[in-house]
Formats: C-alpha cells, structure tokens, sequence
C-alpha cells in the first residue's frame, strides 16, 4: 500500500458506496488511487532519453473496482461528463474515436496482457473518480491508465512489487499508452507510479531509473491554469507528436556526423544517446557535435534527404510521416539546442534544489520557458502572458508544464507571498487578460506519493 496518507477516507468511503449502488454489488470493492503530477523542468526530454524533474501530486484518480469472471469491461466516471463504456477484453482490443477517455483504460488492459501474456482476459467492474482537472496539464490521463492497471493487476491475479516492480510497471505502461495515438515519453508514468510526499523525482530513461530530490522548505509550487484546453487524445496529438518525430530525423542527421567523426559503426536511437550510449560524450562535445550538424536555423527536407543519402519519401516514411514542411524548413537547429539546454538544466535544477537555492531553480525555470517557447515553439501566447505575470506577481521562477501549447505553469513563490500572489495573479491574468471571472484555477502543489491501492478499513 502505498496511497497518500491525505487521501480523505470519507471520499472514498462514498465512491465505494456508489459503486456497489452502480454495480448491485454486495462485497466491498477494492480502491486504487494514482495521483497527477507537475512537472519542475525538463520539457520533452523524456522521449529524447535525456532526464526530467516532475512531483507527484495530492490529487488523483481514483477507482473503485470489483474484478469479474467474464470478458466485459465496464468503465463508469463519477463526473456525468464521461460517457458509461462497455468494451469485450480480448487479444486485440479496438480503440475507441481518438478522444474517448476509455482507451486510457483499454491501453493499461492490452499492454498488461502482452506484457504477462494474459490468455483469460478477465472482466472488471470500474468506477472512476478524479479531483485532478482533466487536460490542465496534470496528466490525468496517465494517472488513469495506471490507476486502471492497478485494477487488472488485481483482475489478473499480480501484485505490484511482486510480479512487477515499480520500475517495469512504469516502462511497460509508457509504451502501453502509445495505444491512444500520442508518442509520448514515460515521465508521468514513472512520477505517478515513483513518487514520494515531499519529494521531486529526477527521472532518467531507458531504462528508467529515478532519485527524489527533496523539495524547498520556504517555497511553494504553484500551479495555474491557463484555462486552454489541450485535449492531446484529440486535436493537440499532432502538434505533440511533432516532437518525438522531428527528434528521429534530427537522431539520424546527428547519427550521420557521429559517424564520420568517431567511429563507423556508431547507432544513435535518440539524442540522449549520444551522452548515455557507447560515445558517453561531454556536454561541450555534444553542443560542437550539434553546431557542425545543423549549421542553418532550418533544415530542408532534401537537403535532409541528401545528406542522409535516401529519398525524402523515405524520410516521411521512416521517421516525420506527413508533418508539413515549413518553408525555411524544419527548426531541427533550434529544437536540439532545446533539448541539451533542457538536458542540463534539470540536472543544475536538482543540484540548486539540493543546496537549497531558490533563486537558481527559478532562473532555471524562467530559462526553461525561455528555451520551450522560442526554441521548442510549445508555449502560447496565454502561456507566455501567464508566465510573465507570476513573475511580476512574485514568483521566483514560472515556466510551462507538461506538453505545452495551453495547459498550466508551474510556478515557485515563496511561502510566505503566496497570498499575495494568488490575489495578483488573479487581477493581472484572469480578471484583467482572460476576463475570467469564475474560481481561479490556481492551487498550491504539494508533492503525494506514487500510486498504490487504499486500505480497505477506508471509511
Ligand atoms: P502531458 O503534459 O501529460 O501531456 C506529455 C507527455 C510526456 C512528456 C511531456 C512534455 C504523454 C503521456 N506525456 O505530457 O511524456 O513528453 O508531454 O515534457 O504523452
């Protein structure tokens, strides 16, 4: 068990009730919980194999569920929002239209049966709850793909820790999730299921390993809405799948000048390869790697073509797909001064964090808005504008969090001025720019712990 020692046993007390109301059914269901998370620093490096700085937060998803001897999954969410999915379990389970939260669900469920080669594919009886605002940047859709598979755990008869660990759950569910469309890294699987109250996690992949990093003691994490919704399932998956795609083609352009400047028989699957894999290069050999590959701001793609000696059909094929050319070509220059940038401000982020000094984790956030708005083109103009505010309402450090182009900041502020720069923020960017004059979606994070199942005495 390792759910948040805050999680409110009445709340949970009512989901279980509701569920045996939903389900007609007279035992006690079982809870698991997974909590959302906000990442510190380190945009977009995951999937590039380069590190990142994220915290597990208090709030969560939650379900209530009852494992089934028959085939049929049946997903309910407490929020009227969510339609009511039944789906067949079985060796190959269609997904639903891009967009639909159920897949979430299906893609914990197929990725647990490959993994364990499940033949049975048990049923469940799923009831879902969440004080983690969707699409806001949180990642409560990773949060729900593995409170489901903390439910199939159970359905198939594995315990985590046991049959899984913590670790291969979080590698395994990471690719699992590419089952919804996006190409995502495994950040927020690897925070959701490693996180620890009061700690940050710096988390290294393939294969993924993870350090908490103790969080300030004078200052707070402030997150704030921008209130633009990126619903990634849907219209934002092919801005964010630009990404990982744009990353393989600069891989094979940077995999090329490897070659012909070390060793023949180098092969580079992403760009953190080049500081983890055989090469293990410095920092400063790196960025004099990167400059002598993309000499110009914007790569052609014939000229890409040309370099890589092959068409640029095959181009598309192999790594970009259908990603439309801009006419000065693709930022590639930018984009990889991005990543290295990025690269090391988390690990000099975790030092500052380490040390104990606020005022260089906050320059390191400004800096890495900065680098994800004008060098990875993630940021908005709410987000820019959102930024900028909390600093001139007192943060120490704001920046975007998560995949960008709408979503929330994240901000450090210390304790003893959060008031007043709630009550800032508020006039300067929700009254003033947005003309919002709802509940402002601003909280205080506090860093939960990683997923686990509740006990069941809850209540
Ligand atoms: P969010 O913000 O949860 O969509 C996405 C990816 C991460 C990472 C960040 C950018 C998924 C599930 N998550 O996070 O892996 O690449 O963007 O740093 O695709």
């Amino acid at each position: 068990m390792n759910g948040d020692v805050n999680e409110t046993m009445s709340s949970i007390q009512l989901l279980r009730d509701r569920f045996c109301k939903t389900y007609a059914y007279a035992g006690v269901p079982e809870v698991c919980r997974a909590p959302g998370r906000v990442n510190l620093i380190g945009e977009h490096t995951d999937y590039n194999g380069l590190p990142v700085l994220p915290m597990a937060l208090r709030q969560s998803v939650r379900i209530a569920f009852a494992p089934k001897k028959n085939r049929l999954i049946q997903v309910r969410n407490a929020n009227p929002r969510y339609a009511d999915a039944t789906f067949q379990n079985g060796p190959d389970i269609p997904p639903s239209p891009p967009g639909d939260w159920t897949n979430y669900c299906k893609a914990a469920v197929q990725g647990l049966n490959v993994h364990f080669g499940v033949r049975s594919y048990p049923g469940m009886d799923l009831l879902v709850d969440a004080d983690l605002p969707a699409a806001a940047g949180l990642s409560s859709s990773s949060a729900m793909v593995v409170a489901s598979s903390l439910a199939y755990l159970r359905a198939i008869g594995k315990t985590l820790e046991k049959d899984i660990s913590r670790l291969e759950l979080a590698a395994l569910l990471a690719s699992a999730e590419h089952y919804v469309g996006t190409r995502g890294g495994g950040m927020d699987q690897a925070v959701i299921i490693n996180g620890k109250a009061g700690y940050a996690c710096k988390i290294d992949f393939f294969p993924v390993r993870t350090e908490h990093v103790p969080l300030l003691d004078d200052h707070v994490i402030v997150v704030c809405d921008s209130t633009v919704r990126v619903e990634k399932s849907g219209d934002a998956l092919h801005a964010y799948n630009a990404g990982p795609r744009l990353s393989r083609l600069a891989t094979a352009l940077l995999e090329q000048t490897a070659k012909a400047e070390f060793d023949d028989g180098v092969q580079l699957e992403r760009i953190g390869d080049l500081y983890f894999g055989p090469l293990c290069l410095t920092h400063l050999e790196v960025t004099e790697l990167c400059e002598r590959t993309f000499v110009k701001p914007g790569m052609i793609l014939q000229e890409a073509a040309t370099r890589l000696q092959c068409t640029t059909e095959s181009i598309r094929e192999r790594w970009i797909g259908d990603l439309p050319e801009p006419s000065e070509g693709f930022p590639l220059q930018a984009r990889v001064r991005h990543l290295r940038t990025e690269f090391r401000r988390v690990e000099e982020a975790r030092d500052a964090l380490q040390a104990g000094d606020p005022a260089a984790v906050g320059a390191l956030m400004d800096e890495s808005h900065r680098s994800c708005a004008g060098d990875y083109f993630i940021s908005s103009p709410e987000l820019d504008v959102l930024t900028q505010a909390a600093r001139n309402a007192g943060a120490v450090g704001a920046r975007l969090t998560g995949a960008g182009f709408g979503g929330a900041t994240v901000n450090l502020v210390p304790t003893t001025e959060k008031d007043t720069f709630i009550e800032r923020i508020t006039a300067s960017y929700y009254r003033r720019y947005l003309d919002f004059n709802g509940n402002v979606p601003v909280f205080i994070a506090e860093a939960g712990d990683g997923a686990g199942y509740l006990p069941s005495s809850a209540g």
